[in-house]
């Protein structure tokens, strides 16, 4: 069975990070293999939040699996508890990422707000992983912190042109394809694919409010299925209506929605019984 080894939290509410990558890469015939950066009661954006850093654990857990030979078809990266992980996690892919996929979702901000638990020394540690990754997946604000660039300035402009550049301007030998999410434009959400070839842009109807958990679903579903042999495109679609679907199915007052998706019942969208 092909194995994805995820580096994320585990948070006890807000169907987000290894939450929701454990049932989808599961349900697309994947083994999920996590390691957990933090362990929190639910995740950052309720009113409050207990948190337990894992540092200290990691390079002994990890120490065990390297003894113990595993092989990864692919590695994904999602929220970081601190700068001292990215170091271990550096060199988790030196030794283990050699001929697996490497996926980091820089994850460290939206809407032009850095998450709570994220400073600017940190988002440079998250700037050095994503040199390493084969495909990045950084939202509108996390682009413009890996490119250092002003966010609002690009929202007032949000030329597609301009983020187009600056997608560009990540790929290299090692990352050859950057995915920025979630672009609000209109009535629509643009997702846009840079290669070193072209662009390709998958768009999907903008829904009201906003929804913990989405990106590390995005993360989870494009992941498995490149790792199941999808294009990135068909990815990016799969991921996209998965996500439609189960936001569909989230009755929500609210303008951002701790509680996450309910992407449960969708799950049968991505299986992959082969
Ligand atoms: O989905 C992003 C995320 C993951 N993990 C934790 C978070 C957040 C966003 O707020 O707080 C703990």
């Amino acid at each position: 069975m092909k194995k994805v080894a995820v580096i994320n939290d585990l948070s006890g509410f807000g169907k987000c990070s290894l939450t929701v990558s454990l049932p989808i890469l599961s349900s697309m015939g994947l083994e999920c293999n996590p390691i957990p950066t933090a362990i929190l009661s639910n995740q950052t954006g309720y009113d409050s939040f207990h948190s337990v850093d894992f540092t200290e654990h990691l390079t002994p857990y990890i120490n065990v699996w390297k003894k113990q030979n595993v092989e990864f078809d692919a590695i994904l990266t999602g929220y970081l508890g601190s700068e001292k992980q990215v170091d271990i996690i550096l060199d988790f892919i030196d030794h283990f990422g050699k001929d697996s996929l490497v996926f980091v979702d820089p994850v460290m901000a939206d809407d032009g707000v850095l998450y709570d638990t994220y400073n600017e020394t940190l988002c440079e540690k998250v700037k050095i992983l994503t040199q390493k990754a084969n495909i990045i997946t950084p939202n509108l604000t996390e682009l413009c912190i890996l490119c250092g660039a002003d966010y609002n300035e690009i929202i007032r402009e949000k030329t597609n042109e301009k983020i187009c550049k600056m997608a560009k301007s990540l790929l290299t030998e090692t990352t050859k394809t950057v995915i920025v999410t979630g672009i609000k434009d209109g009535d629509k959400i643009t997702n846009l694919i840079a290669y070193e070839n072209g662009i390709e842009v998958v768009k999907t109807p903008l829904l009201n409010g906003s929804y913990s958990g989405t990106g590390d679903i995005f993360s989870s579903v494009v992941c498995g299925s490149i790792v199941n042999g999808k294009s990135v495109k068909e990815a990016v679609n799969l991921a996209t209506d998965f996500i439609i679907k189960s936001i569909l199915d989230t009755p929500t007052e609210l303008k951002y929605e701790p509680d996450g998706v309910n992407f449960q019942k969708h799950l049968r969208l991505i299986i992959n019984a082969e």
